[in-house]
C-alpha cells in the first residue's frame, strides 16, 4: 500500500509538472505573440520578405520542402538557363504546370493580413501614393513593402500594392531575341511560344540560378532592407541569395527581426522573434482586423 501511494503520487507530480510545462510553452507562444504585434504596433516602415512557404496553404507547392517542386525536377534542368537551352520544351511544361496551379489558387489568411496591414498604415498616412506594378521607380520609405521571392502574384490579388517581385512573375515572359516583356497569354502556352515581334523563343520572366535580378527590382530592395525599421521573414528557407543575405543586413543595423516559418532557417538564430508554425494561422493573429 505504501508503495502504491508513493507511486501515486510521483505521477501526480509528473503529471502536474507535464501541465505546468504546457502552460508555461503556452504562454511562451503567447509572450512571442505580443512581442511580435508591439514590434508591429511601433515600426513606422516595415520590409516583408516573403517565400514559397506563404503561398502552401493556397496550394502551392514549396521547393524545398518534402514533396517540393526539387523533389522531382533537377534545378538544373528547369532553373538555369542552361536548362532551357538544352530542352525548352520541359521547361515550359514545367512553367505551364505553375502557371495552371497559380491560376486556380486564391490569396490564404497569411496573404490576406499583410495587405490589410499595408491598407490599415495607407489609410492612417492619408497619401496613399499610387502603385507602378513592380513597387520599384520609389525611393521613398513607405509604411510596409513586400519583397517576394514569389512569382505566383497572391500577394497583389489579396490587396498588397507595394510588392517588389524579387525572382520575377510566371504571368510574364520574355523575348530571348529582342528581349521584350509582356504578359497576358492564355494560362497554358505552347511549349515553343515564340515572340509575335521576331519570332524568336519566348522564355519565363523570372529569374533562374546564375542570373542577376533586374538591376532596379534590387536596387529597390536594397533601399528598402536600408531604410525599414521593422523586418519580417515569412516562408522562405532563406538559402538563395541574395534574398536571404536581406534579414541579416537588417540585423546588422539594428533592426528587430520577426520570423514566421513552420520550421527553423538560417534567420532563425538571428530572430528577434521567432513564431514557429503555420504563416496562415500566425500573421491574422499579429496583424488585428
Ligand atoms: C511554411 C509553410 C507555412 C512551408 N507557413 N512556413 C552567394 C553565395 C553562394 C551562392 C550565391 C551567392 N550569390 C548568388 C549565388 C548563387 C545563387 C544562390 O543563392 N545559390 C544558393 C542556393 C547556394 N543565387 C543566384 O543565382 C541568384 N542570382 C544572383 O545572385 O545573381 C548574381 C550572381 C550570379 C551568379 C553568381 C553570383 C552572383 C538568383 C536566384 C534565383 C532563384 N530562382 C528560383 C527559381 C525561379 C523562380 C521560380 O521558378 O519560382 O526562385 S529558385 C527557388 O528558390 C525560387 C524561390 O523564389 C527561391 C527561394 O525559395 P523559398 O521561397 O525560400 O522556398 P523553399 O521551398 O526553399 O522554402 C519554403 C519555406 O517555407 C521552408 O522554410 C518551410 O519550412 C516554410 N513553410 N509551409 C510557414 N504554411
Ligand atoms: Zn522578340
Amino acid at each position: 500500500f505504501v508503495m502504491d501511494a508513493a507511486r501515486v503520487g510521483k505521477a501526480n507530480r509528473g503529471l502536474q509538472n507535464g501541465v505546468q510545462e504546457a502552460s508555461a510553452f503556452m504562454k511562451l507562444d503567447k509572450k512571442h505573440l505580443s512581442q511580435a504585434s508591439s514590434f508591429l504596433a511601433r515600426s513606422k516602415s516595415i520590409c516583408i520578405l516573403t517565400g514559397a512557404g506563404i503561398s502552401a496553404e493556397s496550394g502551392i507547392k514549396t521547393f524545398r520542402d518534402a514533396g517540393g517542386l526539387w523533389e522531382n525536377h533537377p534545378i538544373e534542368k528547369v532553373a538555369t538557363l542552361e536548362g532551357f537551352v538544352e530542352d525548352p520544351r520541359h521547361v515550359w511544361e514545367f512553367y505551364n504546370a505553375r502557371r495552371k496551379a497559380a491560376d486556380t489558387a486564391t490569396p490564404n489568411a497569411a496573404h490576406i493580413a499583410l495587405a490589410r496591414l499595408e491598407l490599415g498604415r495607407l489609410r492612417k498616412t492619408k497619401k496613399a501614393g499610387s502603385s507602378n506594378g513592380n513597387g520599384t521607380g520609389h525611393r521613398k520609405a513607405k509604411p510596409v513593402s513586400i519583397l517576394t521571392q514569389n512569382i505566383d502574384g497572391l500577394h497583389q490579388q489579396a490587396g498588397s500594392q507595394n510588392v517588389v517581385e524579387l525572382h520575377g512573375s510566371i504571368w510574364k515572359v520574355r523575348c530571348t531575341g529582342c528581349h521584350v516583356v509582356s504578359r497576358d497569354f492564355p494560362v497554358e502556352l505552347p511549349l515553343l511560344p515564340r515572340c509575335g515581334d521576331c519570332g524568336s523563343l519566348l522564355r519565363p520572366h523570372v529569374v533562374w540560378f546564375g542570373e542577376h535580378l533586374e538591376a532596379d527590382v534590387l536596387e529597390t530592395a536594397e533601399f528598402v532592407v536600408q531604410t525599414c525599421d521593422l523586418f519580417l521573414v515569412i516562408g522562405t528557407s532563406a538559402v538563395v541569395q541574395p534574398a536571404a543575405s536581406y534579414p541579416f543586413l537588417a540585423s546588422r543595423r539594428g533592426i528587430p527581426v520577426i520570423e514566421i516559418n513552420k520550421e527553423k532557417t538560417p534567420v532563425s538564430a538571428i530572430a528577434t522573434v521567432s513564431l514557429m508554425g503555420l504563416a496562415g494561422m500566425i500573421l491574422p493573429k499579429i496583424i488585428p482586423d
